[in-house]
């Protein structure tokens, strides 16, 4: 019996020095001092010794399962602390490395340009206003002079939602209701969407963006509307590039000019973007029609008016030679992040 304690006690020894990890060890706790384990066997087999040795095997039995118990945990200690180790060790994070920058949104070009357009005329003197993009047909035509036969008022062109109700087509519509409430002097811009029925295309859209602005006061003439749109576009494409008013017609503006500037892709030479023209038409303006003042109550006698509209889209394409205006409605990251 003592014999056979010895010898557990070395096998056991051994076993437990060599157990490599945690659930290794376990299976030798379980095997050694469990309920049906080989300690607790020897344990009851004692019934077969001789009375008198009982007491003496069975204090060798309690001490080795003692020591067995003592060694069991210290090395579990030491495994989990080894173990704990290597896992840190996998798991290091390398705090050297560069953080992730989180991905910045940024205003869409439209935008962009749109507030930059804002912030010339703003430096003007100008307010910006704004307006319903669900309009009556009195201050999208009407007002605009447009006679009830005029091409423009055409259904084919025009969104309506129903007789008198429609998509406004142009900013203009605001400007009539500022002029409405308001006294001269008016200096305003009216940015925003505006609707025409088109078949969309690399050029056309059926929604894109207008600033339309207007000058009201005492003393106004042409000389301003050019004085201020040469100041517009020198402050949006840069200093010394050629311009040319060349006479058109509105309804609501007498005279109209359609104005161009140099091309900025080929600096007037002709190319692609300005289908060798060498000019890039970018603004519609006029004297503001002295029938339209004469409605809004202005006396025309007294008061004279310019008025001009350009198209954001159009303005944002030449800027950055975007050659299809769907990229900006798109929504494509790949384009958006080169702004
Ligand atoms: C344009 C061209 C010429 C214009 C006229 C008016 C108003 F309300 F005063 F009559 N606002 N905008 C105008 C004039 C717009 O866009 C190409």
């Amino acid at each position: 019996m003592r014999e056979r304690l010895r010898q557990m006690r070395d096998e056991a020894w051994k076993r437990i020095s060599e157990a490599d990890d945690t659930g290794e060890l376990d299976k030798l706790r379980v095997r050694y001092l469990g309920k049906k384990g080989e300690l607790t066997a020897l344990l009851r087999s004692m019934g077969s010794l001789p009375p008198e040795e009982r007491p003496d095997v069975g204090k060798l039995v309690n001490e080795l399962r003692g020591q067995l118990d003592d060694f069991l945990k210290e090395r579990l200690h030491n495994l989990e602390a080894r173990e704990l180790e290597k896992r840190l060790e996998q798991e290091a994070i390398d705090i050297t490395l560069p953080g992730r920058r989180p991905a910045f949104g940024r205003k869409h070009p439209l935008t962009q340009v749109l507030e930059e357009i804002e912030t010339i005329f703003v430096g003007m003197g100008f307010e910006v206003v704004e307006g319903p993009e669900v309009e009556l047909d009195y201050y999208n035509f009407e007002a605009l002079n447009l006679p009830p036969d005029h091409p423009t008022r055409d259904m084919q062109d025009t969104f309506f939602i129903s007789d008198d109700i429609l998509l406004r087509s142009q900013t203009s519509p605001v400007q009539i209701r500022v002029m409405e409430k308001q006294e001269p002097p008016v200096r305003i811009i009216a940015p925003g969407k505006v609707y025409r029925v088109d078949v969309v295309d690399a050029t056309h859209s059926p929604m894109f963006h207008q600033v339309e602005g207007l000058l009201v006061d005492e003393h106004t003439t042409f000389g301003d509307l050019k004085g201020v749109l040469g100041a517009f576009i020198e402050a949006i494409f840069g200093e010394g590039r050629r311009t040319r008013f060349r006479p058109s017609f509105f309804p609501f503006t007498e005279p109209s000019a359609e104005i161009d500037v140099e091309c900025i892709m080929c600096n007037g030479k002709g190319c692609r973007s300005c289908s060798n023209a060498g000019w890039l038409e970018i603004l519609g303006a006029g004297m503001v029609d002295p029938r339209v003042l004469q409605r809004v109550g202005y006396d025309p006698q007294k008061y004279q008016g310019f008025a001009f509209g350009m198209g954001v889209e159009r303005i944002a394409m030449l800027k950055y030679g975007i050659d299809d205006i769907r990229l900006l409605f798109e929504n494509d990251m790949r384009f958006l992040k080169q702004f």
